[in-house]
């Protein structure tokens, strides 16, 4: 069948057999054949539908996953390989959709191919953003930040027809709707609707991603907003958060009026989950369209309540959206009433201001208004979940106990296992009892081999192809040679002061003075790290210099580079994230303890046979307790203890730095000559003062326990197969984390659909 279609969609479009093609000829054919296939499987429907809202939908490339969702990804590979084609560099050809900053954008990815793949009705609604996240390149050891567009002529995006009026203060926009089908691993489909506006001007970009702010006809999709740490007080959010909230709003309602449904039972066929609080505004815009249509208000907000429901992802205090109401008034004027109304009647219910939606200084608080007007709020881990009710959002909780619920966070395994590891999914048919692939609890049964030598030396094999795999890669793409035999011990994250990469830093500094010292270890080390720091980060970006300066200090030094070796990635994305993580021996997972919310890349490493170094925080917790503690390595501060020097304000880091001649050996290195002579002295220094003078996340409360760890787990890899063994059982262990779970348990608890 594969075969014949695309032997005869190349006749038809580019007169040539498969085998005279060129990469992109075929991934043009392939891609129009998978969309049509795409279109012939049947909508998932159902008596209530799921609209999942979020800001970021951080899909990555999507050829081969519909391959795999379709179930023909062995039959097209065959064909290409037939005919002297790869598949793999057909997947080069596809530009990436970064449409995601991190985390809450995969998770929303992986949440869309779960719900799918359930056969459960649910759509994604969002935005289509013309340049996804900034394409990182390196200058000068600085990230410098370009413009990365990704739609083309002919991609996933399929003109759905639609367009609704969306009423600014001072003007109205006309949308415009594109659809990307969305299918379920050996299912149906749904959809993901990105809306656009029509006049979206890619000239005005200027340098690097400047664009004029103000022109919003022009720029109102043109990027995707950075996670921006330095408080954004950008209007442009609020007229994208608005203009996708409105019309998604729109076409709920829409939808809703075709199935012939009563807008008065609306959440009888509708559930809403608001992705943190970029989509907050449906809450009063969906009261204000359904009054609109003759609903009479306090119906209005008792309908839209039971349809609603909130996630929070973090506990960070800048990243709790707060707008200011003159924002509102100068944007979406037409929601101030409604919002001032809400408050009203919640400050009538409950007078503690500290739960207010407007608060003294007339800021409108995102979370707060979910969390009065949605039926359930989550974390996105246990211990996540536990602070809100216990701290961040008590006063809340003391209210609505009931709201309250968790949803740890889950991952697609068709992505993270099935696509990303073929090598690893031939070994565990081999050794898993049941098929995996429905069944993520069926990876337990991999333990019954826990103590067989032939499936533990198979497992090294397979890792160590998926690392000379990745060596190639880096090669071939970025011009960077890793030795296969060392260990490779990655971190790749946003890049943020709480993850603590600067603290990975220390550490790679204290191996290279023992190096250099003359204490020359067995075995070499390959320290990858990969990370994007939002433009206007200065601290972040300043960490990011000194990786790379270290980077290249090390790469010219002969003494030490035959043991150690720092690579910084330029351009961390899905497509690399896939390359990296099956190739990873050791997982770094060590924000300070209390504020990572979850974490969903511990869970994809785990899944790959890494193990964790991490602290107990986010969903960490959780893998200690699944995996136990002879397969994971944790150290570092509660956060209990991190949130009791939080509340007394009584952590110094300059106490640590007088106190420690080590840990003051190893900062100092940042601002050596050796150091200030590849480096920018002014960034060096600001680095250096700033891990001594200020530390918000603690780095030195817990480097020296952090070093000792990594330690032990550089001498433990030496016992091959106690290591391989970790391996074993971390794959065993994360069934757990699929994203099938996760979803299973929304729908259980929240969205109730059929
Ligand atoms: C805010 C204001 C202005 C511009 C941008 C933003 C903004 C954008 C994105 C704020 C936050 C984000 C993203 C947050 C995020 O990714 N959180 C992560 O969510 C994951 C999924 O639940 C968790 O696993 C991570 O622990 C959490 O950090």
């Amino acid at each position: 069948m594969v075969r014949e279609d695309l032997t005869k969609i190349m006749q038809d479009r580019f007169h040539k057999e498969i085998r005279e093609a060129d990469d992109k000829e075929i991934y043009l054919a392939l891609m129009s054949y998978t969309k049509e296939k795409l279109k012939r499987l049947p909508e998932i429907t159902g008596e209530r539908k799921l609209y999942y809202i979020s800001a970021e939908f951080l899909i990555g490339k999507l050829l081969s996953n519909n391959l795999i969702n379709l179930g023909i990804y062995e039959e097209v590979a065959e064909v290409l390989r037939e005919n002297g084609k790869s598949l793999g560099a057909i997947e080069e050809m596809e530009p990436e959709p970064s449409l995601g900053n991190g985390g809450l954008g995969r998770l929303a990815a992986c949440f869309l191919d779960s719900i799918a793949t359930l056969g459960l009705s649910g759509d994604g609604i969002g935005l289509n953003y013309h340049m996804g996240l900034f394409k990182q390149v390196f200058e000068g050891n600085k990230q410098k930040e370009t413009p990365n567009p990704w739609i083309e002529p002919e991609g996933w995006l399929t003109d759905a027809g639609v367009s609704f009026q969306v009423p600014f203060k001072d003007f109205t926009l006309t949308s415009k709707l594109y659809d990307i089908d969305v299918a379920g691993y050996q299912n149906g489909r749904n959809k993901l609707h990105l809306f656009d506006v029509e006049g979206v001007d890619e000239s005005i970009i200027g340098d690097g991603i400047s664009f004029d702010k103000h022109n919003i006809q022009k720029n109102l999709t043109l990027f995707l907003y950075p996670d921006d740490s330095d408080e954004a007080g950008n209007l442009l959010r609020i007229y994208q958060q608005y203009f996708m909230v409105s019309n998604g709003a729109q076409l709920i309602l829409k939808e809703c009026e075709e199935k012939g449904y009563e807008l008065r039972r609306l959440h009888e066929h509708v559930a809403i989950q608001i992705n943190d609080t970029h989509p907050s505004m449906v809450i009063p815009e969906l009261i204000r369209l359904l009054v609109q249509r003759h609903i009479d208000f306090n119906e209005a907000v008792e309908i839209v309540q039971k349809t609603c429901a909130y996630t929070n992802h973090t506990i960070l205090a800048e990243a709790l959206e707060k707008w200011p109401v003159s924002y509102l008034e100068q944007v979406v004027p037409q929601l101030v009433p409604i919002i001032r109304e809400l408050d009203l009647r919640a400050k009538g219910r409950y007078q503690d201001p500290r739960v207010a939606i407007i608060d003294e200084e007339n800021r409108v608080h995102m979370a707060h208004m979910d969390i009065h007007y949605g039926c359930s709020v989550n974390g996105v881990a246990e211990l996540h979940t536990e602070i809100l009710k216990n701290s961040e959002l008590k006063p809340f909780y003391d209210i609505y106990p009931e709201k309250f619920n968790n949803k740890t966070n889950g991952i697609t395994f068709r992505r993270w296992l099935l696509y990303c590891n073929r090598e690893l999914v031939k070994w565990l048919d081999r050794y898993v009892e049941r098929d995996f692939r429905k069944d993520a609890m069926a990876l337990e049964s991999l333990l019954a081999h826990k103590d067989d030598p032939e499936a533990l030396t198979s497992l090294l094999e397979v890792k160590h192809q998926k690392k000379v795999e990745l060596a190639e890669y880096l090669e071939e793409t970025q011009g960077i040679q890793l030795d296969p035999e060392s260990i490779f011990d990655i971190q790749i994250k946003r890049l943020h002061e709480y993850k603590r990469q600067q603290m990975n830093v220390l550490a790679v500094i204290a191996r290279y003075l023992e190096i250099k010292r003359g204490k020359k270890p067995s075995r070499p080390v390959t320290v990858i790290f990969g990370a994007k720091a939002a433009p206007a980060y200065a601290i972040a970006k300043d960490i990011i210099h000194v990786i790379l300066c270290l980077q290249e200090l090390i790469d010219q030094d002969s003494e030490v580079s035959p043991y150690l070796k720092v690579v910084m990635v330029e351009n961390y994305n899905v497509t690399l994230a896939e390359r990296l993580i099956p190739a990873c021996d050791v997982s770094e997972q060590i924000s300070l303890a209390s504020k990572e919310a979850s974490g969903t890349g511990n869970m994809k490493f785990m899944l790959n046979g890494a193990v964790t170094l991490g602290t107990e925080d986010g969903a960490n917790v959780e893998i200690h307790q699944l995996v136990g503690d002879e397969n994971i390595y944790i150290f570092g501060a509660s956060s209990e203890e991190v949130i009791r020097h939080y509340e007394k304000r009584d952590y110094r880091a300059a106490d640590y730095y007088i106190q420690d001649e080590e840990i003051r050996e190893w900062i100092n290195f940042i601002i050596s000559p050796e150091m200030m002579k590849i480096g920018d002295p002014y960034h060096l220094l600001k680095i250096h003062a700033e891990l001594i003078q200020k530390d918000w996340f603690m780095t030195l409360l817990d480097v020296k326990e952090y070093v000792n760890m990594k330690e032990r787990v550089y001498a433990d890899y030496e016992d091959r197969m106690a290591w391989a063994k970790k391996m074993l059982v971390n794959i065993a262990k994360a069934g757990f984390f699929s994203s099938d779970r996760t979803i299973a348990e929304y729908n259980r608890d929240i969205w109730h659909l059929r």
